[in-house]
């Protein structure tokens, strides 16, 4: 069972390369904190990266918000990753056809697969969107997260769209390491299921948005990383923020693999 196992059992249950890579960071940093990044200029994207760095596993982006986007921020953003060990993880949410979403990964203004080694993906097209995605990669490793549940109040993830995400995961597990989630999705150990919706001082944001604690989300929803934003960045002190953040959502899971 998934929620029992440890970071460093499941290192060996998977064959992709980059869920093995997240396993590891997540063993060696003790951290099962994504922050997700979501600032508009280049200089706050990597001032954030800079603080938090030392205490996430995943930098969430969402690289089309930035005003100044160019190769430097992504250059930069690499040293960061590579500096502090965590991976880039860029929340795109491709949703269309296999042939669109080839472009819009390795094209455009972003080139997305040249930098991103982790990116989100609808499974509302069919697996057609992901074998798109493959045909994009040549060669590199990259892989993807399906978005199987959202956050937000009303989203129209019903049982039967989870369950057909979960097929499309366990068919291309040389792609899919993973779930985003609001639930225990799978037990399956190979996934990593990460959720967002994660803050202390909140419930909701006023535009859909609601949130649960680190606990609940690791303990009751299943979580195997939590993605928080603003109750980190928009703290006063988002290092401090963010250390709170991952103390409490990795003591969970210690918590959970040792009940
Ligand atoms: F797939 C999802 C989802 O279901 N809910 C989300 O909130 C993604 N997100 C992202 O997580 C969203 O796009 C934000 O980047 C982030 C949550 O930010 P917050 O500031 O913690 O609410």
């Amino acid at each position: 069972d998934r929620k029992k196992r440890s970071f460093e059992s499941r290192t060996s249950v998977t064959n992709h390369p980059l869920a093995r890579k997240l396993f590891e960071i997540m063993s060696s940093k003790k951290t099962n904190l994504c922050v997700a990044a979501d600032v508009t200029t280049s200089a706050e994207l990597i001032s954030l990266a800079e603080k938090v760095g030392p205490h996430i596993c995943l930098l969430k982006t969402h690289i089309d918000i930035l005003t100044d986007f160019s190769k430097e921020t992504v250059e930069s953003l690499k040293e960061l990753a590579a500096t502090h060990n965590f991976m880039l993880f860029e929340d795109r949410k491709f949703g269309d056809i296999g042939s669109t979403v080839a472009s819009q990964y390795s094209g455009g203004a972003y080139n997305i697969v040249d930098w991103a080694e982790l990116v989100t993906v609808h499974g509302l097209p069919g697996d057609g969107i992901i074998k798109g995605l493959m045909s994009a990669i040549n060669g590199r490793p990259r892989g993807c997260v399906l978005v199987s549940e959202m956050s937000s109040s009303g989203a129209l993830t019903s049982q039967e769209y989870v369950s057909g995400c979960c097929k499309i995961a366990e068919n291309h597990t040389y792609f899919v390491i993973g779930f985003v989630s609001q639930s225990n999705v799978s037990s399956d150990p190979r996934f990593i299921l990460l959720t967002p919706g994660v803050q202390l001082d909140k419930s909701v944001d006023g535009l859909g948005q609601q949130y649960v604690t680190p606990r609940a989300a690791v303990l009751e929803r299943g979580a195997d990383i939590i993605i928080v934003g603003r109750g980190i960045r928009e703290a006063e002190d988002p290092e401090a923020a963010a250390i709170k953040y991952k103390e409490e959502a990795f003591s969970a899971y210690l918590e959970r693999i040792e009940a």
